[in-house]
């Protein structure tokens, strides 16, 4: 599959705004900072389409991207950010959950995971509700240039360990948005969803 087009079309920040055209989505959920608008722009080929963010938990909508005007990369709020008002991290969650539980046209989600750590408990809450709700995820490890590749294999283990046992987990792909790792076999992925 070749990304040809990706445009942003609207930010949402009350789910009664959400595209009313029936168009597949493909959601990128993570904590903040994890990378996922930095591999939404590399998905896309483009440098700075989804903003990435030098202060993270800023932002607070679902940022819909257009992909070869046939279906939307969503870019969902990074959650965990520990230093925002506990009121504004309860609303966050509720946008987050209202989306997951209710939107028929979400085909996948990237569940994105720092390589280098383990999962948080907000992680595995959130693949615990990609499980109930019958929502079809792939983990993307992120940020795998940081790690050795000598490690890879063992971190690699790791998650399999942990994610394997969620039905609804499909695959789990190392990624970077420095050096590319991963883009083909996540795109081929995503195809894979859209059909
Ligand atoms: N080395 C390395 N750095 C990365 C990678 N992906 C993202 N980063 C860096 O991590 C920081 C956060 O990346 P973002 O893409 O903004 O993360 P985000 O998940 O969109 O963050 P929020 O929008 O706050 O939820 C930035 O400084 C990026 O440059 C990667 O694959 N490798
Ligand atoms: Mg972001």
């Amino acid at each position: 599959m070749k990304i040809l087009t990706a445009d942003f079309v609207l930010g949402v920040a009350d789910i009664r705004q959400l595209p009313k055209d029936g168009l597949k989505e493909i959601a990128f959920l993570g904590r903040s900072n994890v990378g996922k608008s930095s591999l939404i722009n590399k998905l896309c080929g483009r440098k700075s389409l989804a903003r990435s963010s030098t202060e993270p938990g800023k932002t607070r909508e679902l940022n819909y991207y257009a992909v070869n005007k046939q279906w939307y990369f969503v870019d969902l709020p990074g959650y965990g950010y520990a230093r925002l008002p506990e009121q504004i991290r309860s609303s966050w969650g509720k946008l987050i959950e209202q989306y997951l539980k209710s939107r028929k046209e979400l085909a996948l989600v990237i569940q994105l995971i720092d390589a280098r750590h383990e999962p948080s408990e907000l992680d595995m809450m959130m693949v615990g509700w990609l499980d109930y709700y019958s929502i079809p995820f792939i983990v993307a490890l992120t940020k795998a240039d940081k790690l050795p590749v000598s490690k890879m294999p063992r971190y690699l283990a790791a998650a399999r360990e942990t994610f394997g046992r969620f039905h609804n987990c499909k695959e789990i792909i190392p990624v970077s948005s420095v050096s590319g790792l991963g883009k083909p076999e996540l795109l081929r992925g995503v195809a894979a969803h859209l059909d």
